[in-house]
């Protein structure tokens, strides 16, 4: 600090901030530290230069900003020079500067955020304290006992990624948000985004830090990180959950020594539950650990927590494993220490549930194994209606299913990356989405859509973003998708500074393959349905090269419209190009040659405008090409037929793809298909809100009839949310809500993410009022829910149906 103090000095003497403001900034993690060090440098004056001007100097020259900072940066596999690199935390650093003295460019940085309100920057330090830093405490000690020397288990693909995962988002539900919300005047969304931030993080593949580290000062952590969230849940009149009472116990079994061999006063020794056979001895903060023979030394502060608890030595012997009474009473020793003190029935219940809890651990089940008894118990337990007070109420527990659940996209139109330019990726692809482009028309200053269309995508991308999101306020389901989008991607500065200069960097500095996985990741889509079109002459040399692709991400379906208009001229044309005949059975092998290639998951197509079928109007020579060629071969391969009904094509032809209108269609066709192919399975979406209701019906009358999506222009929440109701009341949990119809791949993010949400609250709604009777669900019910909707469920078991 004397350093300080001196360089500070310096600047007095040489007249240096005579009119500006000099400003310290603090990179440590202490909260108050501007505060800390303004204090040591008053002092440090005071002493050294007694009665001179310095203190009152530096009082009205200097600010000291108190700052949280959030990086934690491990060190590259094998290499501890080089640092590991993670995404960006989207609080990385955070100011304080009431007086507005930082300049603005500061808080331009990527990650840097200034708080100019009194307080505000302590809720930074309280949502980093109890969600980030909580979470690495509630699990790091279960690691560590499991001989996981780091918290890469909790990255994807890793043995205990799964239960991990769920344990700290049921830690986060359950007990730190409720406790947070009632604390804090940040909004609800607010704290998700930090733990969100924080759990991406977790599972980043660059992101990991030794477990035996973060357990250091275990009972300090114990107090400032944990407890805060306990003391509240029960101030609140609730039960800390069952997943809090493991996290607990686990800390506990950590501090339990083997007695004998303590290594000092406060230096002790513990043994780890499951030994790593091909570990060897390491260092952690001054002390060792020894995976290969289950030991490892540690400090708890003072000795005082493990004093408290039983030594683990005689515990060796299962017999003489401490009885649940004897634990509750070390363990009240323990927690009766921390500040807030608690007191009454709930308090001694909890005391119960971490001594029941860590007795299981003591007489020998693994931590893991434990661990997965809690989440399987989470499952079957009852959920409490969301009139009841408390956390982990119904809603709270659909919203995150809804959240979770990985999704199958039945129907879009993107190709994998290796399918080169038909993968369309990035902000000008985005932006010229024809929802947006649409929009430009009915906004832009005059420029007619030749024009538009005549332009450089890079330009019609910069008219678009002006005309929607610089010159009128973007609020349309559209505009919020690109944004949505963009701040999932990170790019949330850039976007805000309203340039597309640095987003089109971003982009372009991205891997195709790599870009793609990430995207699917971050939606939850575990694969998507593509729109394979065999008369296209851009798709068609890709198949004929036989290009490899990831079929686990991009599934097939083979899209026949014109087919299904009976359009003679264009299937009898490329039926010859392609080597057949043009007749009903050259059709027949031309469907099959192209079913060998794409092995898809169904024949479709979007039926036309006044679509009737039968048809009774075809030329006399012109062959019915539902009835003789598709319906026969659906039969033959057991394909089912998928319709999107209700587009009129090219209403305004100058807007070209942008120009398809809507129509109320007449579903006599559907309900004719389904009647006279009972053997046969169809999927149907609309596109009129109006047939919305009268499909539901047929879904319910026909059992070779799956409703699925809510298509473009029903693809907004406010048509999705009515649409999911009614499907729910009348068909139960057998449709499949939703399909994206993405283009550009990053559209995932979004279309996903909006549904997600809008789907959550018409299973609220129906789920809550089936509750009314006194149903008794369970989480498992309510994942299972959102599985049939969202995941896949009820596509696939209709897939599978036997009819
Ligand atoms: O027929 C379709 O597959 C439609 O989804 C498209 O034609 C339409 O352009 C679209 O992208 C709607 O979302
Ligand atoms: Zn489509």
């Amino acid at each position: 600090m004397s350093h300080l103090a001196q360089l500070l000095l310096a600047f007095k003497e040489a007249r240096a901030a005579e009119d500006a403001t000099i400003s310290v900034l603090c990179t440590d993690n202490v909260p108050g530290n501007g505060d800390a060090i303004a204090e040591a440098v008053a002092a440090y004056l005071e002493e050294r230069d007694a009665g001179s001007d310095a203190v009152d100097w530096v009082q009205s020259h200097v600010v000291f900003h108190n700052s949280m900072v959030d990086r934690i940066t491990s060190h590259r596999e094998g290499d501890p020079d080089v640092p590991s690199t993670e995404p960006l935390p989207a609080k990385a650093l955070v100011f304080e500067d009431i007086d507005g003295v930082l300049p603005a460019s500061l808080a331009e940085q990527p990650g840097v955020l200034i708080r100019r309100f009194p307080g505000e920057i302590d809720e930074d330090h309280e949502l980093k304290l109890c969600i980030a830093n909580g979470i690495h405490t509630a699990s790091v000690y279960a690691l560590a006992l499991s001989g996981l020397a780091d918290t890469k288990a909790f990255r994807e693909g890793a043995e205990f990624s799964g239960i991990l995962t769920q344990y700290v988002d049921s830690v986060f539900l359950y007990d730190i948000l409720p406790a947070l919300r009632a604390k804090l005047s940040s909004s609800e969304e607010e704290i998700r985004e930090v733990y969100e931030d924080w759990r991406a993080r977790l599972r980043h593949p660059h992101f990991g830090l030794g477990s035996f580290f973060i357990t250091q000062n275990s009972t300090i952590k114990l107090q400032v990180r944990l407890w805060p969230t306990i003391s509240r849940t029960l101030r609140s009149g609730q039960m800390p959950s069952s997943f809090m009472a493991f996290a607990v116990a686990a800390m506990l079994r950590f501090l339990m020594s083997e007695g004998a061999s303590r290594v000092s006063k406060t230096k002790m020794v513990g043994r780890v539950c499951v030994p790593v056979r091909t570990h060897s001895e390491a260092m952690y903060a001054g002390k060792r650990y020894n995976l290969a023979q289950g030991w490892y030394e540690f400090e708890d502060g003072d000795g005082a927590t493990s004093a408290a608890l039983p030594d683990l030595g005689p515990i060796s012997h299962h017999q003489a494993c401490p009885s649940v009474k004897q634990l509750c009473a070390s363990i009240a020793m323990v927690l009766d220490k921390l500040e807030p003190k608690m007191e009454g029935p709930r308090y001694t219940l909890f005391i119960r549930r971490v001594a029941e809890t860590l007795q299981k651990i003591l007489r020998g089940a693994s931590p893991m194994e434990v661990l997965a008894e809690v989440v399987d118990e989470d499952l079957d337990a009852v959920i409490p209606r969301s009139r009841e007070a408390g956390a982990g109420k119904l809603a709270d527990i659909i919203q995150e299913e809804a959240r979770r659940v990985t999704v199958i996209d039945v129907h879009t139109h993107l190709f994998p990356p290796e399918f080169g330019e038909l993968c369309l990726y990035n902000v000008d692809e985005l932006l010229t989405y024809h929802y947006l482009v649409a929009e430009f028309f009915e906004s832009s200053d005059g420029i007619a859509p030749a024009d538009f269309y005549a332009l450089p995508k890079q330009e019609q991308a910069d008219l678009v973003w002006k005309a929607i999101f610089i010159e009128r306020p973007p609020v349309s389901e559209a505009a919020r998708g690109v944004l949505t989008l963009l701040r999932r991607l990170g790019l949330g500065a850039a976007m805000n500074s309203r340039d597309l200069g640095p987003v089109r960097a971003w982009f372009a500095d991205q891997d195709p393959i790599r870009h793609a996985e990430r995207t699917f990741q971050l939606a939850g889509v575990k694969y998507v349905v593509m729109t394979n079109i065999p008369f296209d002459a851009k798709e068609c040399p890709k198949w004929d090269a036989r290009i490899p692709f990831n079929r686990d991400m991009f599934k097939t379906a083979l899209r026949v419209d014109p087919m299904l208009m009976n359009d003679w001229s264009t299937v009898s044309t490329a039926v010859q190009e392609a080597g057949f005949e043009a007749t009903v059975e050259g059709c027949i092998e031309y469907l099959r040659h192209w079913a060998d290639i794409y092995v898809p998951e169904y024949l479709m197509a979007s039926t036309p405008h006044n679509f009737d079928y039968p048809v009774t109007k075809n030329a006399p020579d012109v062959p019915d090409l539902v009835g003789e060629v598709l319906v026969p071969f659906a039969r033959e391969r057991s394909l089912p037929l998928f319709f999107k009904v209700g587009a009129v094509r090219a209403l305004n032809p100058d807007y070209r793809m942008a120009g398809d209108g809507i129509e109320v269609a007449d579903l006599g066709f559907v309900t004719y298909m389904c009647k006279t192919n009972p053997d046969l399975k169809f999927f149907v979406t609309v596109l009129s809100r109006d047939n919305q209701h009268e499909l539901t019906v047929l879904g319910n009358k026909f059992r070779n009839l799956h409703v699925y999506g809510c298509w473009w222009y029903c693809n907004n929440p406010s048509i999705i949310a009515d649409t999911t109701k009614l499907r729910l009341e009348l068909l139960g949990p057998n449709f499949t809500a939703q399909h994206s119809d993405c283009r550009v791949l990053e559209q995932l993010l979004y279309k996903w993410d909006h549904s997600r949400v809008i789907l959550a609250k018409a299973m609220i709604e129906q789920v809550e009022d089936v509750a009314k009777t006194g149903w008794p669900f369970t989480r498992r019910d309510l994942r299972h829910l959102a599985h049939r909707i969202m995941g896949g469920g009820a596509y696939e078991d209709f897939m599978a149906k036997k009819l």
